[in-house]
């Protein structure tokens, strides 16, 4: 709406501009302001996830989560991963990990690269997590549950080795 505004006053000015300088060929010199396409914000809409207490999220053997934004009213939250692959866990296993605000990520995945007895969940760092998935391989699934009650937006990250660039989004509590 903004820019068809401005459009027409841009025009606006130019035919103003036309006849104020009076040359005999203006006639022939068109306004600038040939109408662009307004942006399409109804026919692709910005995909926000609706919150849900019942989160699902896939991810697969391209080392990829389906979603990167999950959407949850504050309280008790129900979270089901689904590894979609056939990949075996040990080569491509994930997990998912909500971390408390504030934590290092980069500090936090390289300490759980020697974590492999405990899922990829370092001891020392148990304190920064929320909640977690099990490492699962293909075929399999892991449900949690947990409770956050203080709205805000969480990081969630897959803490197998090496994965946390590709498979990494945000939990939004509201
Ligand atoms: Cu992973």
């Amino acid at each position: 709406m903004k820019k068809s505004f401005k459009i027409t006053l841009v025009a606006a000015f130019a035919i103003f501009s036309l006849f104020s300088c009076g040359k005999k060929d203006s006639k022939d010199i068109e306004p600038v302001a040939t109408p662009t396409t307004e942006e399409p914000y109804e026919e692709s809409p910005i995909e926000t996830p609706v919150a849900t207490n019942d989160l699902q999220i896939e991810s697969n053997d391209q080392m990829q989560y389906s979603v990167t934004e999950l959407r949850a009213p504050a309280g008790k939250i129900t979270l089901t991963l689904k590894h979609v692959g056939k990949m075996e866990k040990i080569a491509m296993g994930h997990n998912l990990v909500i971390l408390k605000p504030g934590t290092d990520i980069s500090d936090f995945t390289l300490k759980a690269v020697d974590a492999k007895d405990t899922d990829y969940i370092p001891a020392s760092e148990k304190a920064k997590v929320i909640a977690h998935t099990k490492i699962i391989g293909g075929g399999e699934s892991d449900v949690i549950e947990f409770t956050i009650d203080e709205p805000g937006t969480y990081d969630f990250i897959c803490s197998f080795p090496g994965h946390v660039s590709m498979m990494k989004g945000k939990l939004i509590v509201e």
